[in-house]
């Protein structure tokens, strides 16, 4: 028989009044390996309400990078949620922020200032290789006095310093109040913010966990004061003629806004108001820090559970850098074993399993599926990285797949490869994300040897879900290699 019904909405999990599909989401998994499970007795996609909100889930790489290339611009939006709602002011921002005039303006002028930097006295790559010598020097020390380490605090602050001079123009040394204090609200952060798109939207009922909410809130507080108090500085001190850094390039754009200012286009309309800038230097500084540092610690783990892989990224290095001088960017082409355990790294611990959720601007489809408007669509990175049709045993780490036959050069094998996400809503610090891995964990290895500390065990390959997919707490040794007993970072 002809269906003459059109096309038909995804398999839908069943569904109880009020609380939506979420008993059939009660376990032991985090989402991400649920929704890839739950494949198996819907199909690729499906859908199910969360709460009073339809919700579909895309676990293969066709139909996500339909949603996220080629229909990028129907799915750009994002939901409105009590807690996004609490950290970004309503949305005021570019990640959380929905699809408008103000959110394309923003992302302009962030990747434009970010591509700036790339140039000058004070390129990215100064920056970070002044912070990937702090670093190193801290892990001679600790190696000196014989003490294992928790690596988290150090590579953050490595971390947070580039993404400071770039937004800030300042850093932090270590100990500094003010860092100790911006690690502990942006952990509370991270452990409470965006849960309720995901487990349970009851926004009338604010069955969200108080005690959650509460934390939040008290960080995200923490987090203005400190954002407003660099907005200050800056405002008093601002030039038109010089551009510091990317809240130098916001306040120019929002002098320029103010100056052309007429009845009709104001500095609120277009999205310039002191609120916007403050938002997207929030979620730029937030993403710059969390992202990338949480890429390391995976990487660190990685290479302490595979020490032959940690040992060829080594001969690598010392057979194309050498010992004399430090690797530098132009080296990447000529390290492919390191870049493909990048690459690894961000398939096997994708840092966002479940990007952020988009939401369909209009009625559309997705391959043969309708879709309406208003529909949350979650993409599913972790089945796309899992996929058993598209990597072989895909649990297992590997980063020789990411190489080419003769190893000479990296390839991408599979295109249900996503990191970044894609399109419309791709990440903003992908190119610098990129840089900073590259540099910290060349100038990191090319120095020491990580391991396990003697007596304690392997840390865990699990991981706690979250806005950001973070490792649990570990702790390791760094033995410096041959020739790096004493601290050499001055020397090259
Ligand atoms: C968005 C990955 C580092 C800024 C995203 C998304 C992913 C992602 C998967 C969501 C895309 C979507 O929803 O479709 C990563 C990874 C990183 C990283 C794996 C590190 C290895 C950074 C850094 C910055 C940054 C360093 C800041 C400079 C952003 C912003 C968005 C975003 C602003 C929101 C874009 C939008 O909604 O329009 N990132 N990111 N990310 N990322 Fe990154
Ligand atoms: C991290 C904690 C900060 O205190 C605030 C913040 C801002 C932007 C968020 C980031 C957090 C987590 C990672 C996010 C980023 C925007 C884009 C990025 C969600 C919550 C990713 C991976 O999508």
């Amino acid at each position: 028989r002809v269906s003459t019904r059109g096309p038909q909405e995804p398999p839908r999990l069943p569904a109880l009044p009020l609380i939506g599909s979420l008993l059939s989401l009660w376990g032991p998994h985090p989402p991400h390996v649920l929704f890839k499970g739950l494949q198996e007795k819907y199909g690729q996609t499906y859908s199910l309400m969360m709460g009073p909100h339809p919700v579909i889930i895309v676990n293969q790489h066709r139909h996500a990078k339909e949603v996220l290339l080629k229909k990028g611009k129907v799915f750009a939006g994002r939901p409105r949620t009590v807690t996004t709602d609490v950290l970004t002011r309503d949305g005021k921002d570019i990640a959380f922020g929905d699809y408008s005039a103000t959110w394309r303006f923003h992302r302009k002028i962030v990747h434009r200032a970010l591509c700036m930097f790339g140039e000058g006295s004070t390129s990215i790559e100064k920056i970070i290789c002044a912070e990937a010598r702090s670093l190193s020097a801290v892990l001679s020390e600790a190696a000196a006095a014989g003490l294992a380490l928790d690596l988290s605090p150090e590579l953050t602050r490595a971390v947070t310093n580039v993404i400071c001079s770039l937004c800030f123009n300042s850093s932090y040394r270590r100990g500094d109040p003010e860092f100790e204090a911006m690690l502990r609200y942006s952990q509370g952060i991270v452990d409470t913010v965006a849960k309720d798109s995901l487990v349970d939207i009851f926004p009338w009922l604010q069955v969200f966990p108080n005690a959650d909410l509460r934390l939040l809130k008290q960080c995200v507080s923490i987090r203005d004061k400190l954002l407003q108090q660099k907005y200050d500085e800056h405002k008093a001190d601002y030039s038109d003629h010089v551009q510091r850094d990317l809240l130098d390039a916001l306040l120019r754009a929002k002098r320029s806004a103010e100056n052309n200012n007429t009845a009709e286009v104001s500095v609120e309309s277009v999205g310039l108001s002191d609120d916007h800038l403050l938002m997207t230097v929030g979620d730029i500084f937030g993403a710059g820090v969390e992202t990338t540092t949480t890429v390391l610690k995976w990487a660190v783990i990685y290479l302490i559970h595979h020490p032959q892989v940690q040992r060829r990224i080594q001969e690598e290095l010392d057979s194309k850098v050498g010992a004399g001088r430090s690797p530098q960017l132009s080296d990447r082409g000529c390290l492919p074993y390191l870049e493909a355990t990048i690459r690894e790294v961000l398939r096997i611990r994708p840092v966002a399993p479940l990007l952020i959720p988009h939401v369909a601007l209009s009625d559309t489809s997705i391959g043969d599926f309708a879709v309406k408007r208003g529909t949350r669509v979650i993409v599913n990175l972790w089945s796309l990285h899992h996929d058993e049709a598209e990597w072989e045993n895909p649990d297992q780490f590997d980063p020789g797949r990411f190489l080419n036959s003769e190893g000479t050069g990296v390839v991408i094998p599979s295109s249900s490869y996503l990191p970044f996400g894609a399109g419309v809503r791709v990440c903003l610090g992908e190119a610098l994300a990129k840089m900073e891995l590259f540099l910290f964990l060349s100038w990191i290895l090319q120095r020491f040897t990580l391991s396990i500390p003697p007596g304690h065990t392997l840390p865990s390959l699990d991981g706690k879900f979250g806005v950001v997919f973070q490792p649990t707490k570990y702790k390791v040794n760094a033995m410096p290699r041959p020739g790096w007993e004493r601290d050499q970072s001055q020397t090259c």
